[in-house]
């Protein structure tokens, strides 16, 4: 038998839950992007993270269990300003949380929604995670009283007001940026399209599924959704999907035949660093 299955560590289940609000929280932040931090100073700001970038608050028991996944390519900078301003950010919310950094590898075209159906199959074989963040690397959110939890009945769009839309909702279907669903939300809806390769219209069919499924989308409020977008060119493999428009109207023949019952993929790697989890998977080169 595993033996810290029997004698778990006295301080740590002794804890008592932590509060329904954490006094930790400070409302707007402050975000800037002068300098990429390196990652070593990351960790130093944040002794309390474990291997994989995992958090348990030390001094209660957390409510609310949350995965972050955060599917990337080429984008380290990005990633450096996300991790510097996201752990601290959680830790101040008292969640017991880690981070998926889900890596394509090969020159294949980015596919943002299957790696996130890679993160979220991966992430619950750890844990049984109350929680799914799906999360774009450039996205910092401005205000800390945007919990990251999810919402028990519907899945919430959470980037509701980027500063790249001018703070508001660029359309009303909207649910790209960054969301939350329960594992159960995740897999009522068939998980994510496999089928979207460059940049575009995967979230519009997220957005249909949720309503097929029989769901609907609930937002956090505009006034602590706020998030400051790092500005980038359009990546090189990340071109525009120009199927997209033929791919988004057929969304209700396609939801239940392609998502996580169909995923397929080639696991590279899972390994533990310091600040998070990296998965890498293959999804092959272009011809
Ligand atoms: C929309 C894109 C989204 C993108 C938002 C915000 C499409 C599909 C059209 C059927 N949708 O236009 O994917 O997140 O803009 O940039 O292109």
């Amino acid at each position: 038998t595993n033996l810290s299955l029997v004698t778990p560590s006295p301080d740590r289940q002794t804890l008592s839950l932590c509060p329904d609000e954490s006094p930790l929280l400070v409302g707007p932040l402050t975000i800037s992007f002068q300098k990429v931090p390196l990652m070593s100073k990351i960790a130093r700001k944040n002794p309390y993270v474990q291997a994989g970038g995992r958090y348990s608050p030390p001094h209660c028991k957390a409510q609310y269990k949350t995965a972050i996944l955060v599917p990337h390519r080429n984008r380290e900078p990005h990633l450096r300003h996300l991790l510097y301003y996201l752990h601290p950010f959680l830790q101040r919310q008292q969640l017991q949380y880690a981070i998926y950094v889900i890596h394509q590898t090969g020159n294949r075209t980015f596919n943002r929604a299957k790696l996130l159906n890679v993160g979220v199959r991966e992430a619950l074989k750890d844990e049984d995670w109350d929680c799914l963040f799906l999360h774009d690397v450039d996205l910092i959110p401005e205000n800390d009283y945007n919990l990251y939890i999810c919402n028990k009945k519907y899945p919430k769009h959470v980037s509701s007001a980027m500063n790249k839309f001018k703070y508001r909702l660029p359309y009303k279907m909207y649910f790209g940026g960054v969301s939350a669903l329960t594992p159960d939300q995740y897999l009522r809806i068939n998980g994510f399209p496999n089928t979207y390769w460059g940049w575009g219209g995967e979230d519009d069919d997220i957005s249909a599924r949720i309503y097929l499924a029989g769901m609907k989308i609930i937002r956090t409020p505009l006034s602590l959704g706020h998030y400051k977008m790092i500005s980038h060119k359009l990546d090189v493999g990340n071109e525009k999907n120009e199927k997209r428009f033929d791919m988004v109207v057929k969304v209700a023949r396609s939801w239940r035949l392609d998502g996580m019952n169909s995923i397929e993929y080639n696991l590279l790697h899972k390994e533990e660093l310091p600040l998070y989890t990296n998965i890498t998977v293959d999804f092959g080169n272009s011809a």
